[in-house]
């Protein structure tokens, strides 16, 4: 992993600018040698607050986080809130589906190259029937999380970090599918991957271990290979094949040919737990053990594909 540390970079950028103004030919500074940022270590606090906070929001809206309800554009507001203050750009893109009004926020992490893009993401909203705390605010609150250790960090990877936080994937993948089809091809072939984060938090049910997986569309391309490294490390054995039958958000990314994989502490579709689409996906619902797990899965990954 090569990373440098975001030393002085507001002051290069001044410099920059300065001699784009004046044209004056002088040469540039020497390079900071590029020093191995290791991935973040994550703790419980910093996941288990955000699920807390939009657990709080669906409480606030008749328990949920349905597009089109309180909940809904708490959530989107709250999202962009808390990557516009760790200095990420963000932009929402507001969407309508089936009457009802939904949007996305993305948010780019402004250093690397951008004409490679390594892109994360998970989806903000939740089904009618309940607060949707797993299923996914798991893959936002990992995300989220992720986003503040990039930005303590002032991590300046290879590649570009960019996150989507998807509307509307309980109506079909509604926002990621959106956004795909909004970007230009240009932009389109700029993105090296796409991880999907969703239904993270699992916890052990019946007596049964949380069933972790890797996305099978991902065996192929490699893209699995960072989180194989960290499960193997803490002795977790993962299914390195779930067959997501292309029921989330990766699914808009793959279908333009982006290299895809994704995580999630679910065994099959057909273990999605006691409360998977129920109102009581609540706090209750995710084990912090997985968040813990989660995120940092999605740190290790972020930052060796963005750094390698
Ligand atoms: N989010 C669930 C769904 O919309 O059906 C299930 C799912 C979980 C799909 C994990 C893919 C990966
Ligand atoms: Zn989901």
């Amino acid at each position: 992993m090569r990373v440098r540390k975001l030393a002085f970079a507001g002051a290069a950028a001044a410099l920059t600018a300065a001699l784009a103004v004046t044209g004056a030919a002088y040469a540039s500074p020497a390079p900071v040698a590029p020093v191995a940022v290791a991935p973040p270590v994550i703790t419980a606090a910093a996941p288990m607050a955000h699920l807390q906070k939009l657990m709080d929001f669906a409480t606030a809206s008749n328990n949920t986080r349905v597009i089109g309800s309180a909940g809904f554009t708490s959530t989107v507001s709250y999202i962009r809130t808390q990557l516009n203050a760790l200095g990420w750009v963000t932009t929402v893109q507001n969407f309508t589906t089936g009457g009802k009004a939904a949007a996305n926020v993305v948010a780019e992490w402004p250093y690397g190259d951008a004409s490679h893009v390594i892109m994360a993401g998970a989806h903000s909203d939740s089904v009618k029937a309940g607060p949707g705390i797993n299923d996914d605010g798991s893959g936002v609150a990992a995300l989220l999380a992720n986003a503040a250790a990039i930005s303590r960090a002032k991590l300046v990877p290879q590649k570009r970090i960019r996150f989507g936080f998807w509307g509307a994937e309980e109506q079909g993948d509604i926002g990621s599918g959106y956004y795909v089809s909004h970007l230009a091809s240009t932009d389109r072939a700029k993105i090296d991957a796409y991880l999907n984060f969703d239904m993270v938090g699992n916890k052990i049910e019946n007596g049964k271990p949380v069933g972790w997986s890797l996305y099978v569309e991902g065996q192929s391309n490699g893209l699995n290979a960072p989180f194989k490294a960290y499960f193997a490390a803490k002795g977790i054995t993962v299914n390195a094949a779930l067959d997501t039958d292309d029921r989330s958000d990766h699914a808009a990314f793959k279908n333009v040919g982006i290299k895809v994989t994704g995580i999630s502490s679910v065994r099959s579709l057909n273990e999605l737990g006691a409360c998977y689409h129920r109102a009581c996906d609540n706090m209750t619902d995710v084990s912090q053990d997985s968040m813990v797990l989660a995120s940092n899965a999605v740190a290790n990954a972020v930052w060796t594909l963005a750094g390698a």
